[in-house]
């Protein structure tokens, strides 16, 4: 399928030059609030009264015409965790459902589905520090030198005092660069590298027995399910050389102290959660979790998405991580709340657009998400949200979503307009605080909510984000002992902190070492997964595998970092190795046209020599001007409902043989 108009905007935009002189679209902060007064009409600036007044208005008649279940609320996670804890109160007290979701779905909801699994907890289990106190680091599927620079500094403080460090990745990236060894898998082959190295740690005697004996379960099924997955075979699968699997194998195990960190080189495939409990599995088999210096980590990927999680803001957990159904959990918040919140899960972000399409899903309340260019397939994703009858978008720009809005409203930035706390990584809670005045009427995002939820009979009273907080803090045991005054004395906590007067401990399930069984806990099973490849198959017509990431200059859809990419390389690159280069003829800035079972876009070409024959590599971060995830597939994860964003099959033509001089 071919897309005309937009690879004609694209020739067109690029005149007659090649990819240095296109400059990304510049956003500017959204200042105003915006209605339309008809579908397809214009917006127009509007009072909050009039907007606020609209925003609820379509909230209320979807809900009297299609029941609760017809609204849902994509939440902010680059807000703080007050204004998650007020979104998805709003979403279950307000509207009465638990449809409330963020962008974890497209990053690391596998993460949190595989580790509680396994742990009973989502979160991470180390700190970052210990990443410097650690004898050996994994990072697998994981650019963090461009996506976790901070975390990455601490890599290599740990490298600096002794460390080692392998890097798992298709691509040679500027992560692997800093490793010892680099393992370079076929994308979609990390369960067959994984299932290697356990059997080769089984094989050579140097799985940790008293740990898989006292803490863990299913290891005999866990033998047999990787016996099959010989160095030889799993050589062939991936593409890695059996040495440097046998290599990985020997260091992770018999390395005193390992961190096995992963991103969404793991996450983002239609079997990301089994991705996840394949990695594991071999921090169950080897020991290195539940002590000090070593564990496992998901990097997460935006500023404040792990808190949003924290706060509910999730269709299957209450703030504080608690089970939605549970009865004991959920009674307690509806004591508080004076509500009733319905006894089952809510729409993921995945199930939300899958109910737009069948109609089921009528209003959306959107803040601070730009799904319309973020989600894979993402000309689909965009035809779905124009379909609803009623889209509130509340941001700090005027992102593509918010240009099909029916209420657009103007809202401070989290970052540096905003008091609050948010949660990284470590699961560190730290106070952020207003440092900047905000553009014109721009207001708190909080404020926003309530106003809206006031128009719908709610009255709430929060004096102010100190207030949200400590109300959280009395629904929630794991952030109790976290009052403002002693995140600001001890630079932030990292939950479970749920005493006043002690301090936490900085790594989590530290009770599976325990001798005693009854404070050992239960034990962590083995995840039983099996290598399943990319849905999206190459084949003659489509022979390249793409697979999309990020860059060290931009941010996600580019809403935030547009007029900031770098000068050496403006704009969207579909980058290839030198010798896929040769085969098509093709040379660096040179367009050409790019195309999957999905879409097509124009892009110029860039040459990766960390590339390998047959794979390719673009970025999310321009997609005004070449829409990445036209080609991306949404093939998601059954579990997590995660999209194989890390895998789909295209190919690549010069302009001239398909006629690209009169598009
Ligand atoms: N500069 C910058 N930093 C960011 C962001 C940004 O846009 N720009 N975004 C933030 C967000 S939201 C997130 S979630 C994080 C993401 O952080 P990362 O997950 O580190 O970033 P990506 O580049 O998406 O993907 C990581 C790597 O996965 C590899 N990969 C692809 N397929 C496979 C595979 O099948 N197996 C393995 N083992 N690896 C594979 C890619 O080659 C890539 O190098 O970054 C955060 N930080
Ligand atoms: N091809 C491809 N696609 C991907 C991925 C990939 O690797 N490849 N990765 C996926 C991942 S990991 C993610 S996280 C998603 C990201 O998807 P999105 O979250 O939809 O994209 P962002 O560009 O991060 O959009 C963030 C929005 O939040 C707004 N914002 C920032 N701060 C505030 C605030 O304080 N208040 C309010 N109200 N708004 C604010 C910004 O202006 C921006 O519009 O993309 C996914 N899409
Ligand atoms: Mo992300």
């Amino acid at each position: 399928m071919t897309k005309p108009d937009r690879t004609r905007t694209r020739q067109d935009r690029a005149g007659g030059s090649r990819g240095r002189d296109r400059a990304p679209k510049s956003y500017t902060r959204l200042t105003q609030p915006l209605v339309r007064d008809r579908r397809a009409g214009p917006l127009r600036p509007a009072t909050w009264d009039e907007a606020l007044a609209r925003a609820a208005d379509g909230f209320r008649r979807a809900r009297a015409d299609h029941g609760p279940d017809a609204f849902a609320m994509l939440s902010c996670a680059r807000a703080t965790n007050e204004m998650n804890y007020v979104a998805q109160k709003f979403t279950r007290v307000v509207m009465g459902t638990n449809n409330v979701d963020s962008c974890n779905r497209t990053c690391h909801a596998p993460s949190v589905a595989g580790l509680s699994a396994a742990f009973g907890s989502g979160g991470g289990t180390s700190s970052y520090a210990e990443v410097e106190d650690t004898d050996l680091i994994v990072m697998w599927g994981s650019n963090a030198r461009f996506a976790h620079p901070i975390f990455f500094q601490h890599v290599l403080k740990g490298i600096r005092a002794g460390a080692r460090m392998y890097a798992v990745d298709p691509r040679r990236t500027s992560t692997a660069e800093w490793a010892e060894s680099w393992l370079g898998p076929n994308v979609g082959t990390d369960i067959a590298l994984a299932h290697a190295v356990g059997r080769e740690i089984i094989h050579a005697g140097l799985h940790n027995t008293l740990f898989v004996e006292r803490a863990t379960s299913g290891f005999a099924e866990y033998a047999a399910l990787v016996e099959p997955w010989t160095l030889t075979l799993a050589e062939k699968v991936t593409g890695v050389p059996a040495a440097a699997i046998r290599d990985l194998a020997h260091a992770y195990a018999t390395a005193e102290r390992a961190q096995l960190c992963w991103t969404l080189g793991i996450t983002e495939h239609h079997n990301g959660t089994d991705n996840v409990r394949a990695l594991i599995n071999l921090a169950l088999l080897t020991g290195h979790v539940g002590r000090y210096g070593a564990g496992v980590q998901p990097l997460r990927g935006q500023n404040n998405v792990q808190g949003g999680g924290d706060m509910g803001a999730i269709p299957n957990r209450l703030p504080g991580f608690q089970d939605i159904l549970d009865d004991g959990h959920r009674q307690k918040f509806e004591r508080a709340w004076d509500t009733v919140i319905q006894p089952r899960h809510g729409m993921t972000l995945t199930d939300m657009f899958e109910a737009m399409e069948s109609g089921e899903l009528r209003a959306v309340y959107c803040i601070g998400e730009n799904p319309a260019q973020s989600e894979a397939d993402s000309e689909q994703a965009a035809r779905r949200l124009a379909a609803l009858d009623h889209l509130v978008v509340q941001d700090i720009f005027l992102t593509k979503t918010a240009e099909m809005a029916d209420v657009v409203l103007p809202a401070t930035a989290a970052w540096a307009e905003t008091d609050g706390t948010t949660t990284n990584s470590e699961r560190r809670v730290q106070r952020v605080r207003a440092a900047l005045t905000p553009p014109g009427a721009a207001r708190e995002d909080i404020d926003i909510i309530c106003e809206v939820a006031a128009r719908l009979g709610h009255d709430w009273k929060f004096a102010d984000s100190r207030a949200v907080w400590d109300e959280l803090r009395s629904l929630s045991p794991d952030h109790f002992g976290m009052t403002y005054d002693r995140l600001d004395e001890h630079h932030g906590l990292q939950w479970p902190c749920p005493d006043l007067d002690r301090l936490p401990s900085s790594f989590l399930h530290g009770r599976l070492w325990e001798a005693d069984p009854a404070l050992r806990g239960p034990r962590a099973p083995f995840g039983l997964v099996h290598d399943d490849p990319p849905v999206d198959l190459t084949d003659e017509s489509f022979p390249l595998r793409l697979t999309t990431g990020r860059r060290l200059d931009s941010y996600n859809t580019g809403v935030q970092s547009g007029s900031f990419a770098s000068p050496l390389r403006r704009g969207e690159y579909v980058e290839l190795c030198p010798e896929d280069a040769v085969r098509y003829g093709v040379v660096v800035g040179e367009e050409v046209r790019v195309s999957s079972r999905r879409g097509a876009v124009v892009a110029p070409v860039w040459v990766d020599p960390g590339l390998r024959p047959g794979l390719a590599f673009m970025t999310m971060h321009f997609p005004d001007e070449v829409d990445t995830n036209q080609l991306t597939i949404e093939a998601n994860c059954p579990i997590a409902g995660t999209a194989e964003f890390k895998a789909s099959a295209i190919r690549i033509e010069k302009l001239a043989a398909v006629g690209g001089e009169h598009l």
